[in-house]
């Protein structure tokens, strides 16, 4: 049995327990996947998030999904790509381990994830799919099959990353 599926689509559309959003340190919102879950969850969430104090990179923060089809948003914040030197790929793996232990404590047993950084913050995508299946595949959560992982691509090409790497 698999754990750890891709598919391609809004991960705002998503009836799962939890739903990961690549977030900033400021937790108020943004473009890409963040403003979608803003807009889609409302003004709760926005003033849930103002009561966080913000969240570090690496780091991720749990709130309710208010309009949201999914019960819990968690928001994670990905490193910045500055040309591979500057704990990229180790900050990305923590959003991953962070956000799924967050989960965890809250007895969420599916979680999707957007490409965490792979837009605005420039990370590339083949390293961040790596980065992303290694991760989630070796998580002793996902291991045991207490929780399924479903990597959401918002474009094919994000898509065939993924796949590449579950075969
Ligand atoms: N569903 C799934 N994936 C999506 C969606 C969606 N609705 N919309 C975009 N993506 P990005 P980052 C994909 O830029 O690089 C924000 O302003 C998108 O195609 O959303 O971590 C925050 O506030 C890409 O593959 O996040 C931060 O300031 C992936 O989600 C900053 O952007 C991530 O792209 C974070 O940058």
């Amino acid at each position: 049995m698999t754990h750890l599926t891709a598919i391609q689509g809004d991960i705002t559309t998503l009836r799962c327990d939890a739903i990961v959003n690549a977030a900033n340190t400021t937790l108020l919102g943004g473009g890409g996947v963040d403003g979608a879950i803003h807009r889609v969850a409302g003004p709760g969430l926005l003033e849930e998030c103002r009561r966080l104090g913000g969240c570090n990179t690496g780091d991720a923060k749990l709130t309710c999904g208010y309009e949201l089809p999914a019960q819990y948003v968690i928001h994670t914040v990905g490193p910045v790509w500055h040309g591979g030197d500057h704990q990229e790929e180790a900050l990305l793996r923590q959003c991953y381990t962070r956000s799924l232990t967050l989960a965890g404590d809250v007895g969420a047993k599916s979680i999707a994830f957007p490409a965490i950084s792979t837009g605005v913050y420039m990370f590339p995508a083949d390293l961040a799919a790596d980065i992303a299946v290694s991760t989630v595949r070796n998580h002793p959560k996902v291991k045991d099959g207490e929780v399924d992982v479903v990597l959401v691509a918002f474009d094919a090409k994000t898509l065939s990353l993924y796949q590449e790497r579950l075969t």
